[in-house]
């Protein structure tokens, strides 16, 4: 028998592969498709403390390797999330998680607050977006993040960890984890997407998304490999006491196995969700089934980090 399970922050997952914060999961109904699909656990929008209705349109479009979008936060509102949570919880069983993206640190630590009284599992601080317009991507700033980690800290009475935009140099990834050790942070999950990248329509010389100028965020296969390194990075400085989620491109077994082997806990699914649905979850489950069958582990504690480098 193949177990894909996991723990995320003490919480049991059934299996590794879940949904990510953002595509398709800010209404209840998304949320109960979520639920009675296979991902094994049902994560929320990113909330703010009002609701907002987002950028402009059109700020979406489907890619052939991935997805691009500038959707720019549109959310319900977290009261909306707060009562979602309770009502997936009592129907499923399924454990939910919150994602939660305050404009400021004290719209953060009133969300907080507020789902210390709600069933949600754990939760997931999003400083990565790239999208709100004339607001910076916190987790570029370490001593944003410092302050941040901090006032939350005070007051999460659930576990949580934290969601972070893309590295590029090795350096950043030190200065990152440094801050991140300070605090009980439980997990991070690697990456959002990848910020301001321009589409181009060349036949109709001409942008595909009307926010920023046609600037958005890029997500699927395309960050894949970065995403992987980001992973690989978070998981050796962390060593085993924070765990990584790996996010970016995960459309089969095979990535949700690359991610393992580097290091990651669980894989979140966004663009293929998006692109696929919820069949989506059981396909990829399947697939990594199979590829720890064909190589003989029962668990992915088995492979997980166990990536071999040429020296
Ligand atoms: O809503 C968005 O535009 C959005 C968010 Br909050 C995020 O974290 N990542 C993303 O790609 N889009």
């Amino acid at each position: 028998m193949i177990d894909i399970s996991t723990t995320i922050a003490g919480v049991k997952l059934e299996t590794c592969v879940f949904n990510a914060s953002g595509p398709k999961d800010e209404t209840l109904p998304d949320l109960n498709i979520i639920a009675k699909s296979k991902s094994s656990a049902v994560m929320m929008k990113s909330c703010t403390v009002d609701p907002r209705e987002g950028n402009p349109h059109p700020r979406y479009v489907d890619l052939q390797y991935g997805t691009f979008n500038s959707m720019g936060l549109p959310n319900l509102g977290y009261k909306s999330y707060v009562k979602f949570s309770k009502i997936i919880d009592e129907k499923y069983q399924k454990p939910v998680i919150a994602s939660i993206c305050g404009m400021t640190i004290e719209d953060n630590i009133k969300i907080f607050r507020a789902f210390n009284d709600t069933p949600v599992k754990f939760i997931e601080l999003n400083p990565g977006s790239p999208n709100t317009i004339g607001k910076p991507i916190i987790g570029y700033d370490t001593k944003a993040m410092d302050k941040l980690l901090n006032a939350v800290s005070m007051v999460s009475k659930k576990p949580f960890g934290v969601k972070l935009p893309p590295y590029f140099d090795l350096v950043h990834f030190e200065e990152m984890a440094k801050v991140i050790k300070k605090y009980p942070v439980k997990f991070v999950t690697c990456v959002n997407a990848f910020g301001n990248a321009l589409v181009i329509d060349y036949k109709k010389e001409q942008v595909l998304i009307k926010p920023k100028g046609g600037l958005g965020g890029l997500g699927g296969s395309y960050i894949k490999y970065n995403s992987l390194a980001n992973v690989r990075k978070f998981y050796q400085l962390f060593e085993n006491k924070i765990e990584v989620i790996g996010v970016g491109g995960v459309y089969t077994g095979i990535d949700a196995f690359e991610y393992i082997l580097a290091g990651a806990s669980a894989v979140q699914v966004g663009s293929a969700y998006m692109q696929k649905g919820p069949p989506v979850f059981k396909k990829i489950q399947d697939e990594l089934t199979k590829i720890m069958k064909s190589k003989s582990y029962e668990k992915i504690s088995a492979f997980r980090g166990k990536l071999k480098t040429l020296d």
